[in-house]
Order: structure tokens, then C-alpha cells, then sequence
């Protein structure tokens, strides 16, 4: 199917055209560099051009803190728009092919015709994201005592409902996860039982994958604090993982790098839930005090170099099958938040691109030696190489746009939008 993209191609090419002599220059020079040091920049390139982040729907709006947030005019409003917002990053940064969509915030009576939306758009769906962390209109049972661990057993089916019903939602467009993410948990010592919680979560969770089809995984997703803050039921990757190891293969956990304390070693724990078959997914953000959702690679990059040589080394070490689901998930709350998915889409193909560079032979060779100081700089020697000739060249060469914000800011897309959607309501919005 012809996509029809959202932006004029004349214009992206028009601007790539003026950037594509330095672009050469820069891809050249350092193409040399790296031949010094044995690598073939093209290989890379190659890569980096295979690479690919989904983008959350929800992504594509402000976001805001449980105090505020404040909306820009032409934001997207409701599903086809969000799609819209995705495909624009997509048709510039060539690398986020794929949208992870949110029930019930996207619901739509036809999903087959949101499917092929999409496919229009140049768009697929990845995993899908269910909620029982908030209450809807009209909802018979609150999560106010939690949703899959609730102590109330009409709550819990009313978890596993929801779920259920997302699985096929997202059979209907084409995904093969399902995100399980719950914010069951305590904000007093005493306020539940640790062990019994967990049981619950452990016994309702069972039944939704019993109903996972042929070729479906289930990710879980933990997260430390917030909205619970004395305990979560599913608050770490040790309880994320003695989960996904109860209830069977078809469920792996799901890292999101915010959902740490600070400080965790997290690139560790990518390789020991790889080292166990059960790393399924990863949420790219960033942070500097808690669960701060900021931009990929905005504080801490070299972190976000770390996982990905993790990732690099799972990906040459594969057991059980390795292939994890990838995916930005940031609150864009002071930025446009097509500017920013642009940004980290850059950010995290550009920490791909460097772990890439690491000399293994070297960095193993170091290991086995005990040369902590070799080891060391076989990691520093690629992470402090500009590889942004490279995102940018494959980026190109897709068809997308060497300079992304530029190209964002020259199409007026936003201000078009402003005229033509209709405004968000103030109010607090937590993503
Ligand atoms: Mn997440």
C-alpha cells in the first residue's frame, strides 16, 4: 500500500540537499577513522538503518506531573491524530516504524480500519498497553484497592477483562505483546500483605496468559513507586522476574529505565534478565531524581551507551530467543513532544550506533586478562565517538531528514495542526 506521509517530500528533500555535502564530509572523515580502528562505517550504518524504537500513542501529547499540565495548541486529541504525530516522527526519523497503542485511551469502534490508517501512514502497532492503574467513565469496580492484586475479586476479573480485551484489540492490529504495567501497591506499612498481594496479582495475572495466542508475550513491567508509595506489588525486576518465571515462557519482563531507584546498575540488570531468557522489552527515558521521565540520552547518555552494549552483547549471545520489544516512553512535558520523540529517537540510535563501535575481541580479551583499565577504554574509545554522521546518513538515506528538528520546524506542522484540532482541556495529566 502507498503510504500517504503527513509531511511534503519535496521540502525534506529540499533541506537535506543543502545539509548533504557537509553530511558526506563529516560521514567520510569519519569513516576513515573508524577503518584506522577496523571498522567498516557502512556495516554500522547498515545496522543502525535495521534498527527500530516504537513510540508510545500517548507519547504524541503533553504529558505533566500529578500537579499540572499545560497543553500546547494543536495537540493530538484522539487516536487518528496521535497516529498523525507518529507518523511525522517516522517520516523524519525513519527509525520508529511502529506505535505502542493505550486502552482505553485509544479506542475505536473499527480496528481494522485503524489498522490500515496506520499502514497509510506508514505505520504498524507494536505492544499493546492495557490500564487498570485509573478509573473510566462508567466503570462498574475502581481500582482505588488496586486492580490485579486488589483484595476485591470482582476488581481483579475486571483487571482481567480489560487485558483480555486488549489482547484482542491488539490481534486486530497486527501486535504480539501485550504490556502489563499495574500500580497496585501500598502507601502505609500494615496497609496489605506483602506475601498476599502478590499471590493475587500472581493468580489473576495467570489468567490472562492463559489467553495470550500462538506467538504472544507477555511483558511485565515493574516499576519501584508511584502511584504507590511504601510498596509496589510488581516493584522491582526480582519481583518482575520471579512473576514472569511463574507464570510461564510466553511472559518476560519489560525494563524501563525510570523504573529504578537512583543510582541502580541497570545495564546489570538488562544482562542477568538476558542471562535467564526473560528480558522481553525495554522503555527508553531518562531521569536525574526518580521516575522523572525525561528524554532518552538527556542526562545520562553514557548510561543509555551501557544498556545498549548490553543489548549488543545479548543480541551476539541470543538465548531463548532474543527479541525485545523497544519503545520511548518519556513525559514531554516542556517541549513539543513530536521535537522530543525526534530527538531521543536520535539519541537512542545514536547509543546503538556507539555500542556497535565497541572492539569486543578487545573488551573480552581485556576481560579475561583482568585488565580493568583495557576493558574500560575498548568501551570509552567508542562511546566517545561522534557517531552522528552515521544516524544521520542512514536516516537519509531512508528517505528521512538529515537535520530532523529543522525539517520539523520548516514543514509548520504544528502550527497547521493548531488551526485544524481542536484544544486540550487544562488539567493534570500524568502519562
Ligand atoms: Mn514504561
Amino acid at each position: 500500500m502507498a503510504a500517504t506521509l503527513p509531511l511534503s517530500s519535496d521540502q525534506i528533500e529540499s533541506l537535506n540537499a543543502a545539509g548533504q555535502e557537509a553530511l558526506r564530509d563529516d560521514y567520510d572523515s569519519l569513516g576513515r577513522q573508524l577503518r584506522r580502528r577496523g571498522i567498516d562505517v557502512d556495516r554500522i550504518k547498515a545496522r543502525v538503518a535495521g534498527f527500530s524504537v516504537a513510540v508510545p500513542s500517548w507519547g504524541s501529547g503533553r504529558g505533566g506531573t500529578r500537579f499540572a499540565k499545560f497543553p500546547i495548541a494543536g495537540e493530538p486529541t484522539n487516536i487518528h491524530e496521535k497516529l498523525a504525530d507518529c507518523a511525522v516522527v517516522q517520516q523524519l526519523s525513519t527509525i520508529t516504524p511502529r506505535v505502542s497503542p493505550h486502552f482505553p485511551w485509544d479506542k475505536v469502534s473499527d480496528y481494522a480500519a485503524l489498522r490500515e490508517e496506520a499502514a497509510e501512514l506508514g505505520l504498524g502497532f507494536d505492544a499493546v498497553n492495557s490500564n487498570t492503574f485509573q478509573d473510566q467513565p462508567g466503570q462498574v469496580h475502581s481500582y482505588n484497592t488496586g486492580s490485579l492484586a486488589s483484595t476485591d475479586s470482582a476488581t481483579r476479573q475486571q483487571a482481567v477483562e480489560h487485558n483480555i480485551e486488549c489482547i484482542e484489540i491488539g490481534r486486530q492490529l497486527g501486535s504480539r505483546d501485550l504490556t502489563v504495567w499495574v500500580g497496585d501497591g501500598t502507601n502505609f506499612p500494615g496497609q496489605q500483605d506483602l506475601g498476599r498481594s502478590l499471590d493475587r496479582y500472581l493468580e489473576a495475572a495467570a489468567q490472562i496468559y492463559a489467553a495470550l495466542p500462538d506467538g504472544w508475550r507477555m511483558l511485565l513491567e515493574h516499576k519501584m513507586y508511584e502511584p504507590a508509595f511504601y510498596s509496589s506489588v510488581i516493584s522491582d525486576w526480582g519481583s518482575s522476574t520471579l512473576a514472569a518465571q511463574t507464570l510461564g515462557d510466553k511472559c518476560k519482563c519489560l525494563v524501563d529505565l525510570g523504573h529504578h531507584a537512583p543510582n541502580v546498575n541497570i545495564e546489570q540488570i538488562v544482562a542477568r534478565l538476558h542471562a535467564f531468557g526473560k528480558l522481553g522489552g525495554f522503555h527508553f527515558n531518562d531521569s536525574k531524581y526518580g521516575d522523572d521521565d525525561l528524554d532518552s540520552g538527556s542526562i545520562n547518555p553514557h548510561q543509555l551507551f551501557l544498556v545498549f552494549n548490553e543489548l549488543v552483547e545479548a543480541e551476539l549471545n541470543p538465548r531463548d530467543g532474543f527479541d525485545p520489544a523497544y519503545m520511548i516512553d518519556q513525559s514531554h512535558n516542556v517541549t513539543d513532544p513530536i521535537e522530543s520523540m525526534l530527538s531521543s529517537a536520535e539519541a537512542i540510535a545514536g547509543a546503538f550506533a556507539k555500542a556497535l563501535l565497541v572492539d569486543r575481541d578487545a573488551l573480552h580479551q581485556a576481560q579475561n586478562d583482568n585488565d580493568a583499565m583495557m576493558a574500560f577504554q575498548a568501551l570509552r574509545a567508542a562511546y566517545r565517538t561522534d557517531v552522528s554522521p552515521i544516524v544521520a546518513m542512514a536516516r537519509a538515506e531512508a528517505g528521512g531528514a538529515i537535520d530532523v528538528l529543522a525539517a520539523y520546524r520548516q514543514s509548520g506542522w504544528r502550527a497547521r495542526k493548531a488551526q485544524e484540532r481542536r484544544p486540550v482541556g487544562l488539567g493534570a495529566g500524568i502519562v
